[in-house]
């Protein structure tokens, strides 16, 4: 164990720092392994707030450091510096040396492939030189750059530029976190935006030489992006160019920085050869957050990490609009509560449940969560269905109007609803400090001509909370009669209580309730009902979430019986989800979604609350049962569907398109447990996109079949590191479960599996971690196969070991033997003296 236990911060404590930062000149002489960093900083006594002066820092080496021109000897410690300082304005100067050839963490300045680049938020500007490195503090900064690399970019516009130097200028004062410095040997592919007020923007996507094919989408993207952002929220882009940069080792998906936007290559390079339409809709959805970034997040950003939902929450909730504005909203808002239920759902019921804005941490990098990100756009999601769409764009304009420029909360959030409103958000603000899912029940009562919906909200303890407060949820009802005909269409229902009931006078006759329509409200929903009305509301629910939702609660329960009392798959549900499949009205991304079943672990989740100790592998067996048992079911109707969703002429992303090849792949899963396979090897040799190809191979690997073409496969991409990843993530997500984790060890030991990139760690143990069955296969083979690298990536890149650990937060779920085993794993990994500190705090909060 290590002695020193690393302190939380704490909400509470927050205090503004004691000096204003006026201007920022930075300059870099760049060196992969000895960079200088020359600082000269304008600094003046913040007098509404006195403090000290103490400046943030890590494993910088300084060289000198100067107060109005005079040389000054501060105190430095391994994370700060501190010195006197005149009760004046003054100027700072310091130089230091930092090291970026050695950075493996990716936090600070780094290199990947040779290219310099940064990564600042949450506190990596710490370790580029000595800085208040807090969001509060904001400032111009104007950067000079010095190499004899081809390409020098960073924030704002272009100044001056010549023989081994480039210089930048951002206007807009930003936080340290929103710093970005970027070089190496890259080329553009540049575009142009007329803003509507007329303003001509320069775009780029920079890229390594090569992949220049890649980035029309990401240019189409980030253009759709800009036009949204001015026709449904006003806000109009700010500077002279627009940067955007892909890089190869990378943390996350993306970084907002002030007009240099740096990307994982993954989340911005496209082509149909190597990208499948996931991946199209994930790097459209992904360029248009960062952009929105833009005004959430930059002009407006965070007074302190625990607002970190001002901004993500928000920026989420506009990213899902605009990809429900250029796709589908209902197919968007499946997808958006199939994600939701997946990570954050599993996150709320666990150790690592934290609300939406945390009250403490020990690593802010740890917080950038489901919870912080997802249920964040849920909660703003429930805010605009209260207020009405009209006082939502009301709210907002109020919000840029009145906080540009500022470092926000989400007290000055709520207050600008309140104030269009004339609302008391006081208890619409527990979804903000409340962790947990609510758990919301209702029952139904049809008397004396009048039908009632009783409902029961409560939500379970979490770490630190055992209590908790009725929360407003906004529930979304329509009302059916017994032949399907919607007889009240959707309205919005508002429970404060923790039990409250609504009546619904006028009907002729007993109806069919469809609640929580859209998925007002981000609970777990418990609803008495029997098989007919389910496949009622599956064929003729009026809101498509709920006609997908019903289909879903049908599976979820019918899958539960199986494990629980060994039943057989019920015929009900095979003809309602076949009579989706064969409705030629529907949307065959729709139809795709219908025939999808529930993840395995939100299976286990539920057999969990209702009583039993799920065992994967049974659920493994109940979903392979019913599968099988589809297959055979629509077997006369699979081929048609296979034809029909045949497209011709070349590939196209698009959203209609995709959801053919969506529909057409998840009827070749099918056909596959029929036919042995023949139609997908069939797909796999004919494909001329990465979408077929890999939906084929996916195919066949699940059949326990597919060896020679992920061979193939292998040597027709063994160039292309993206698609490698893919190579590496689907071997090990569709093994079984007795050979998942012996085929990620394998992999672990191929001369491709460059595990210092955080991509291909994922990729191998991300997919091993989704792969519920065999993740958790007796033995505990997988466990400890993560827990040994898991320890190993620590100590080089502890951010992404720290989130790979979450692998582990279901664990007390499980059977004592499991529980042993991953016990077992958390408790060597904790006792590792030189543990980072980010994954001590994982493992410890998993653990207590
Ligand atoms: N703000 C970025 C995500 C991001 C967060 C943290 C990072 O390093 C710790 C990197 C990127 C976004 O929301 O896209
Ligand atoms: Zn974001």
């Amino acid at each position: 164990m290590k002695d020193a236990t690393p302190q939380p911060v704490y909400l509470r404590d927050y205090r503004p720092f004691g000096y204003h930062v006026d201007e920022v000149h930075l300059t870099f002489r760049l060196d992969p392994g000895a960079t200088r960093v020359i600082a000269r900083i304008r600094f003046s006594p913040n007098r509404d707030a006195p403090g000290p002066f103490v400046l943030d820092g890590e494993g910088l080496d300084l060289k000198w450091a100067r107060i109005d021109g005079a040389a000054i000897y501060p105190e430095v410690t391994e994370t700060s510096l501190t010195c006197e300082v005149p009760d004046a304005p003054f100027t700072w100067e310091a130089e230091v040396e930092i090291d970026p050839a050695a950075n493996t963490a990716l936090e600070g300045l780094y290199l990947s492939n040779g290219m310099f680049c940064t990564q600042c938020e949450a506190e990596g500007f710490r370790r580029i030189t000595y800085y208040p490195d807090r969001p509060d503090v904001m400032a111009p900064f104007s950067v000079r750059i010095e190499s004899d690399l081809p390409v020098m970019l960073s924030n704002g516009n272009p100044g001056a530029a010549g023989e081994g130097f480039a210089e930048w200028h951002d206007p807009w004062p930003k936080p340290a976190y929103l710093f970005a410095l970027v070089a190496g040997d890259l080329v553009a592919y540049p575009d142009r935006f007329t803003t509507r007020s007329g303003r001509d923007v320069a775009l780029n996507i920079w890229v390594r030489p090569g992949d220049e094919g890649k980035c029309a989408w990401g240019m189409e993207a980030l253009k759709a992006s800009m036009r949204w952002d001015e026709e449904v929220y006003g806000r109009e882009y700010d500077l002279e160019v627009f940067n955007i940069v892909a890089v190869d080792d990378f943390n996350m998906g993306a970084m907002e920085n002030k007009g240099l936007n740096i990307f994982n290559s993954s989340c911005v390079l496209a082509s149909a050869d190597t990208s499948t339409d996931a991946d199209f809709e994930r790097i459209e959805a992904i360029i248009a957050h960062e952009y929105f970034h833009n005004w959430t997040g930059n002009r407006i950003t965070c007074r302190d990490w625990f607002q970190l939902c001002l901004k993500e929450g928000l920026t989420v909730f506009r990213d899902q609009q605009f990809t429900g504005d250029m796709r589908s909203h209902a197919v968007k808002r499946i997808d958006d509560a199939i994600t939701l239920r997946a990570r954050q759902f599993r996150e709320d019921n666990g150790p690592l449940a934290h609300p939406v804005r945390p009250e403490s941490f020990v690593e802010i990098n740890n917080f950038y969560t489901a919870t912080v990100y997802e249920k964040g756009a849920e909660v703003i999601g429930m805010l605009k269905r209260l207020v009405g769409d009209a006082a939502y764009s009301k709210a907002l304009a109020l919000y840029f109007d009145r906080h540009d420029g500022q470092a926000c909360t989400i007290e000055d959030w709520l207050k600008v609803f309140e104030d269009t409103t004339g609302r008391d958000l006081s208890q619409f603000k527990h979804w903000y400090s409340q962790a947990g899912t609510p758990r919301l029940s209702v029952t139904e009562e049809w008397r004396d001509g009048v039908f009632h919906l009783h409902f029961e909200q409560h939500t379970p303890p979490t770490p630190g909370q055992p209590d908790k407060a009725p929360q407003v949820i906004p529930i979304a009802v329509g009302l059916l009669n017994p032949n399907g005909d919607e007889v009240l269409p959707t309205r919005v229902l508002e429970m404060t209580e923790a039990k409250q009931s609504f009546a619904f006078e006028g009907l002729a006759t007993r109806p069919v309730a469809s609640v929580l329509r859209d998925f007002s409200a981000p609970v777990i929903l418990s609803q008495e009902t029997d098989n007919a009305t389910r496949a009622l509301l599956m064929a003729h629910d009026t809101d498509p979430f709920n006609k997908w939702e019903a289909g879903r609660a049908f599976a979820k329960d019918l899958l539960c019986r199986m494990v629980t009392d060994g039943a057989p798959p019920e015929s009900a549900y095979l003809d309602a989800v076949l009579a989706m499949l064969r409705d030629e009205g529907l949307d065959p991304a729709f139809r795709a979604l219908a025939l999808g079943l529930p993840s395995q672990d939100d299976l286990a989740q539920t057999l969990y609350e209702r009583g039993h100790t799920p065992d994967p592998l049974a659920i493994h067996d109940a979903v392979e049962t019913l599968v099988q048992a589809m297959a055979q079911h629509m077997q006369d109707t699979l081929p048609r569907i296979l034809a029909d969703m045949v497209q011709d002429g070349p590939f196209r992303p698009d959203a209609a398109s995709a959801g053919k090849r969506s529909l057409g792949n998840a009827a070749l899963a099918l056909v596959s447990r029929l036919d042995g396979g023949k139609a997908a090897a069939a797909q796999f040799a004919s494909a001329d996109n990465m979408t077929q190809q890999l939906a084929a191979l996916a195919c066949l690997l699940t059949i326990g079949k597919g060896d020679a073409q992920a061979r193939a496969f292998r040597d027709q991409w063994q160039h292309d590191r993206l698609v490698m990843n893919k190579w590496f993530g689907l071997q090990v997500a569709r093994a079984a479960p007795d050979r998942a984790a012996d085929i990620a060890e394998k992999l672990t030991r191929d001369p491709d599996f460059t595990w210092k990139n955080p991509n291909r760690f994922r990729a191998v143990f991300g997919s091993l971690s989704a792969n519920a069955a065999g993740f958790h296969a007796p033995g505990g083979k997988g466990y400890g196969l993560l827990g040994d690298w898991l320890g190993k990536l620590d100590a080089v890149n502890p951010q992404t070991a720290a989130r790979v650990s979450t692998a582990f937060e279901t664990w007390r779920r499980y059977d004592a033997d499991r529980q042993a085993q991953i016990r077992a794993v958390l408790e060597t990994l904790a006792a590792k003296p030189d543990l980072s500190r980010d994954t001590a705090e994982m493992v410890q909060r998993m653990l207590e």
